[in-house]
This record gives C-alpha cells, structure tokens and sequence, in this order.
C-alpha cells in the first residue's frame, strides 16, 4: 500500500517540490496551503496522488474540523513558513511579526499535535523545516531566527517524548533556497529576491526536497537529528562592532 505524506505549505518553493518527489516515488501526498488556485494546479498536475486541502497555519482553532477526515499518515512534513523583512526588530512592525510566530510556531506546533497520534500508530515520522537561522544570527533576523530556533530545539525535544514509538523526528536546516521565501520576505519584490540570488547557485526547491526524500526513506532504525546544508557559495560573516559616534 503506498505511504502518505502531509505536507504543510505544498503552493510553492520547498513543499511544492516536495509534493512532486513523493507522489513520483508512489507516494500519496496530502498538501496544504491558502492559495485555492495553487492547490487545483497540483491537482491537476499529480492528480489521484494528490490531496489538497486548503488552511491556514494560523487557524489552530480550525484545525481539528479541517483535519477531521485526514486519518493516520505516515510522514509529516512541517514546512509551512515565512520570515517578516528585514527590518530591525526596534523599528519592525509587531504585527507581522507575530503572524511569522503564529504561523511559523503556533500552527506547526498544533499541526503536530493534532496528526501526532496517528504518526504513533503508524511509527510514522516527522520532518521539519528549520533554517541555518536557528543557529546563526543575522540583523532583521530576530523574529525570523527564534522561530526556526523553536523548530529546531522541538524535533529534538520531540525525540524524547516518541522515545520507544518507533517515530523518528528530523530538524532540515537550509540557507539560501531559490523560492518564494524572500519574494515574501520583501513583500513581493520580485527585483529584490532576484539580486539576493543572483550568480550565487543557490539551492532550489528541488535539492531540499531530495534531502527530505533521503531522510524520509533511510531504514527505519536510523533516525537524522539535524541536517544543515548550504549552498557552496553562501558561508558565515564575522562579528558586527559598532563605533561611537559612526552611524551603523
Ligand atoms: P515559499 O514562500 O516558496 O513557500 C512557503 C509555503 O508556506 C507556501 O506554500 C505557503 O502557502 C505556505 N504558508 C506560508 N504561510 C502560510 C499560512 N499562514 N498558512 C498556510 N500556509 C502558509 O518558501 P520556502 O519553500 O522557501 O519555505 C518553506 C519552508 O522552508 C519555510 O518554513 C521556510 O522558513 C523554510 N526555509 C526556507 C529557506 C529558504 O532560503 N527559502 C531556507 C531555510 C528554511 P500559501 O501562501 O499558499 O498559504
Ligand atoms: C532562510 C535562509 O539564510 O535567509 O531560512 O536565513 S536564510
């Protein structure tokens, strides 16, 4: 019988390809996002081994109606996600960041605990999308960090509380992915995300996706805790020191 994946955030970037490589492999995929049009194009595309449902991250409430008919699955994958710009936090809008926090955090915590039961019964697994941001700081990223710092430090915790289930629990943490993400991030400059990637071979949604087929699919005795990638031209920056009376 073919196994089921749940993927959270399947209209775009990471969980669009995602959806691709696993119904390709005979995998049923259930795919979440908002965008309706988005949903019906996969559809279309991976037809009976497709399921969309659509939700949103940050309508916990709505969870368990929404979820009533999704029955036990045998992979969950918690990518749903978005960072706020890149704005100081002092002068950052408030409100947007805690729709990153009720998405990135809320939603996915909810989201785990609603298809957590069936993921036992199944010795099922989950796969959750944390970032390089969890574990290196950068400026505008404060908000954006401490979320994906919460995605990594559950799967581990996660891990404990499963012990003795059989269901394995990984924390994927990327840099810089070629989707979506910054479009978002920039509030759909377009101009913006492309000079970000621009001659910098950045990974793409495919290459994630490939790593999370590759854990997904690993016997079922070895469990990857954390996995971080990058891609070759993306590497880490030194300390900010800021000089009195220099404007930073
Ligand atoms: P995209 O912007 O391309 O895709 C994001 C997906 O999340 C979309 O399907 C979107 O669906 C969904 N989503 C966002 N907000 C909500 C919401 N409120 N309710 C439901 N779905 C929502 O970004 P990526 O594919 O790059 O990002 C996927 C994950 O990977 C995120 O968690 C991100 O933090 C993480 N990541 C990304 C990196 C990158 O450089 N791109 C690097 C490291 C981690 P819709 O808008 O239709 O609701
Ligand atoms: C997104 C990757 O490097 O922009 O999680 O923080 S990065």
């Amino acid at each position: 019988m073919s196994k089921i994946v749940f993927i959270t955030g399947a209209t775009a970037g990471i969980g669009a390809a995602s959806a691709r490589r696993f119904a390709g492999a005979g995998w049923n995929v259930i795919g979440t996002g908002r965008r309706r049009e988005r949903l019906d194009a996969l559809t279309a595309e991976l037809g009976d081994a497709f399921r969309p449902i659509e939700l949103d991250m940050r309508d916990v409430d709505g969870f368990a109606a929404t979820l009533a008919g999704v029955g036990e699955v045998d992979l969950l994958l918690n990518n749903a996600g978005l960072a706020p710009s890149l704005t100081d936090f002092q002068e950052s809008s408030l409100d947007a960041g805690l729709d990153v926090i009720q998405t990135n955090i809320t939603g996915l915590a909810a989201m785990t605990r609603h298809l957590l039961p069936g993921l036992v019964a199944r010795q099922g697994a989950i796969i959750n999308l944390s970032s390089v941001a969890a574990t290196y700081p950068y400026r505008g990223g404060a908000i954006y960090g401490a979320t994906k710092a919460f995605v990594r430090q559950f799967s581990l915790d996660l891990r404990s509380d499963l012990h003795g289930t059989g269901v394995r629990v990984t924390s994927i943490e990327p840099g810089m992915v070629e989707t979506e993400f910054t479009l978002v991030r920039n509030g759909g400059d377009r101009e913006a995300s492309d000079t970000l990637y621009a001659d910098m071979n950045p990974l793409t949604g495919e290459d994630i996706a490939e790593t999370i087929f590759w854990v997904a699919t690993l016997p079922p005795h070895m469990n990857i805790n954390t996995l971080e990638l990058m891609p070759v031209n993306q590497s880490f920056a030194g300390f900010a020191v800021a000089r009195e009376g220099v404007k930073s």
